[in-house]
């Protein structure tokens, strides 16, 4: 009967905070500061460097292990599409909350929604992690771009109280421009989620000064 009381708590636990996700009110847990760096300057990357540089809403979220929201070497999904040519993120954001409510994977969406970044430009938010979710993904668009952003990776935030990580950069593999201001020209048939190390980001093989960084501090 002990037993049987214990899963009855686990359960109401469980539910509850489901619930909370889907009323997108902040899950409990462990709260990290994240300030996006934007590092993105005509001095930094002079190659084609576009007049309007500018970064779009940071996306993504905390998770536990199936979550991520792309992958090097497969298909970008229609949310990661949207936001890597357009900066909308509306798609992206029902893809994280399918991965929250129906996969019981994700744990706390981000949209640091704010106004527009510069390409250097600095944004703080707030993301809740907990022992059984302490993976991140972050995500947001190089603009102008064809379909190119930047990205976190996977970083696993359990036990660590400061780290700084510089921003990955990926091709999504949906647009086939080859500068920032390349007119519209759809992959067909749609390529693979690459990393970026051309120009005019990259020197061929690797992008020799980071576009951003992502700074997270736990909050005590
Ligand atoms: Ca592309």
């Amino acid at each position: 009967m002990k037993q049987y009381f214990f899963y009855l708590i686990i359960c109401t636990l469980l539910v509850s905070s489901c619930a909370r996700n889907k009323d997108n009110i902040t899950p409990e847990g462990i709260a990290y500061e994240v300030t996006f760096v934007g590092n993105w300057t005509a001095a930094n990357h002079p190659t084609d460097y576009p007049g309007n540089a500018h970064f779009s809403p940071v996306t993504g979220l905390s998770f536990k292990n199936f979550g991520v929201l792309f992958l090097e070497g497969a298909i970008a999904s229609k949310g990661i599409q949207e936001m890597a040519e357009t900066g909308e993120t509306g798609k992206l954001v029902r893809e994280i909350r399918n991965i929250i409510n129906k996969e019981n994977d994700g744990y706390d969406l981000v949209l640091a929604d704010g106004p527009t970044m510069s390409g250097s430009d600095s944004i703080s938010f707030e993301i809740i992690i907990n022992e059984e979710h302490p993976n991140v993904t972050l995500v947001s668009m190089i603009a102008p771009s064809p379909d190119w952003f930047v990205s976190t990776g996977i970083i696993n935030l359990f036990g660590v109280d400061e780290v700084t990580v510089p921003a990955l950069v990926y091709d999504a593999g949906t647009d086939s421009g080859i500068t920032f201001t390349s007119e519209d020209l759809e992959t067909d048939p749609q390529g693979v989620v690459e990393p970026i190390v051309s120009a005019p980001l990259g020197d061929g093989t690797s992008i020799a000064e980071p576009v951003a960084f992502f700074r997270f501090k736990k909050i005590e």
